[in-house]
């Protein structure tokens, strides 16, 4: 098929940093021509010498480069770009971007407009999934309604603890947990004028408070042409402050049965919603139940995991879709395969989490059977201190989790970063620490951890 591949003649990235360089990786496999786009803090990108053209769409502060739409429109336009992929953070997850890409007349490398609206809006999102039969936390299944006696009787319903989510947030942004009916009524008032402040949106709900869940996520890829499949599960449990830490595939210990029928429901949700492109379906994961909290309509740092287990490219599918082509895979050609971690490395004290910027003086990136490093880093860039720390990501695979943790174990012996400060020696602590390595932590390990040593 000619026409649709036309689409992808020239693809923007409207990105920086190690997903920049991964986004490129991709296009130049695919015989795509680039475009790199960057800020004058970042003239030192790898990804920059590497792709076809370059443009500078901007100065350092981000709002006045990677979040400036018309800039990023601008530079489509002058190179001739036929699509843009937004990568993650930054624009990937704004509707009115992907609106304005496609009306300029360029593909946008991810779902249609109204779908990320629709999953931007926790409430509708969350009233999607209701629809197509995903398990949700119990909760108001809509906003929390002003009125106090109603709002009282839906947390009695529910019962305590609680907690508060402000429909615009997500990532952890206007959540309050509340343990007492008494604190409800002030608790809801709290968060809405948080939300009206700063997502623009005072609209509220209520679900019932999971004391010490996993975050058990689900990667899937659909076509919007109704073929959907799905890659499978990851743990993202080990994490500071909402910040992902250190993440795998599959999530072990999972019941096989919830399991089954979970991926299976996240398909089906794709199917309904006639979603486009690579997604993640979030979950709560608690006594062998999975409980939908968000769906990210991005791909996501931690990707490289489920890449590992199923050999499938996820970047290189997205582009396919985005082309117009139909997946090239069903779910019977979908086979998890032994085990992956991934390691997100940070420019950042290892104790205090200060971001660390500055030279990085040497960079030996480590090797060996079953080990992917992703990063952007050599010897001799400067990190600036603009944008987010991370500075790479170290993928292991074995064909058993303790393989992939053995190998995991001798790539943190092996890399070398001199001249910042990053987190290494938290991540060499970690795939040694005993409750790690028996897999299945919830989301409070790392910090009750860290606030123990
Ligand atoms: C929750 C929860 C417990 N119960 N919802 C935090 C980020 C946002 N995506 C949702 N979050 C949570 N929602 C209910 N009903 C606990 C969290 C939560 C969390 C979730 C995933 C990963 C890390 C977390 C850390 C703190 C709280």
């Amino acid at each position: 098929m000619l026409k649709p591949q036309k689409k992808l003649e020239k693809v923007l990235i409207a990105n920086r940093g190690e997903i920049a360089l991964r986004i490129l990786r991709a296009c130049k496999e695919m015989g795509i021509k680039t475009v790199a786009v960057y800020s004058t803090a970042d003239k030192e990108l790898m990804h920059l010498g590497l792709a076809d053209e370059t443009v500078c769409i901007g100065p350092a502060p981000a709002n006045l480069s990677y979040l400036h739409i018309p800039a990023i429109i601008a530079a489509a336009e002058v190179t001739g770009a036929t699509a843009i992929h937004p990568g993650y953070g930054f624009l990937a997850e704004n509707a009115d971007f992907a609106e304005q890409v496609e009306k300029s007349g360029f593909a946008f490398i991810g779902p249609k407009a109204d779908t990320i609206r629709l999953m931007g809006d926790k409430v509708s999102a969350k009233h999607a999934m209701i629809a197509a039969g995903v398990p949700t936390v119990p909760g108001s299944d809509g906003p929390l309604p002003e009125d106090e006696e109603t709002a009282l009787r839906i947390g009695r319903e529910v019962g305590y603890p609680v907690i508060i989510k402000a429909a615009g947030g997500g990532g952890g942004r206007g959540m309050r947990v509340v343990h007492r009916e008494e604190d409800l009524i002030e608790a809801a008032k709290q968060t809405r004028e948080e939300a009206g402040a700063w997502f623009s949106n005072p609209i509220v709900y209520l679900e019932k408070y999971l004391t010490n869940p996993r975050h058990v996520e689900v990667q899937v890829i659909s076509d919007g042409q109704g073929n959907a499949i799905h890659l499978g599960d990851r743990d993202c449990s080990l994490q500071r402050r909402h910040q992902k830490v250190l993440e795998e595939a599959p999530a072990p210990g999972i019941d096989e049965t919830a399991r089954a029928e979970v991926l299976a429901r996240c398909v089906k949700a794709c199917v309904d919603i006639n979603y486009r492109g690579a997604g993640t379906f979030e979950f709560l994961y608690e006594n062998g139940r999975f409980y939908f909290i968000e769906m990210n309509t991005r791909v996501q740092v931690e990707h490289p995991v489920s890449e590992m287990v199923t050999g499938i490219d996820i970047v290189k599918e997205m582009l396919s879709i985005a082309a117009g082509n139909k997946l090239s895979f069903t779910q019977a050609d979908v086979n998890i395969h032994g085990h992956s971690l991934e390691c997100r490395i940070n420019a950042e004290d290892p104790a205090t989490f200060m971001p660390s910027p500055g030279m990085v003086k040497h960079f030996h990136a480590p090797g060996g059977n079953g080990v992917r490093v992703d990063s952007h880093l050599y010897s001799g860039y400067k990190v600036p201190s603009n944008y987010d720390s991370l500075i790479g990501k170290l993928i292991t695979w074995g064909s058993t989790r303790d393989e992939a943790m053995a190998r995991m174990r001798n790539a943190l012996d092996e890399i070398v970063v001199d001249g910042i400060k990053t987190n290494i020696p938290l991540h060499r602590d970690l795939v040694n620490d005993e409750g790690f390595c028996k897999g299945g932590v919830n989301i409070h390990y790392l910090e009750h951890k860290l606030a123990n040593q």
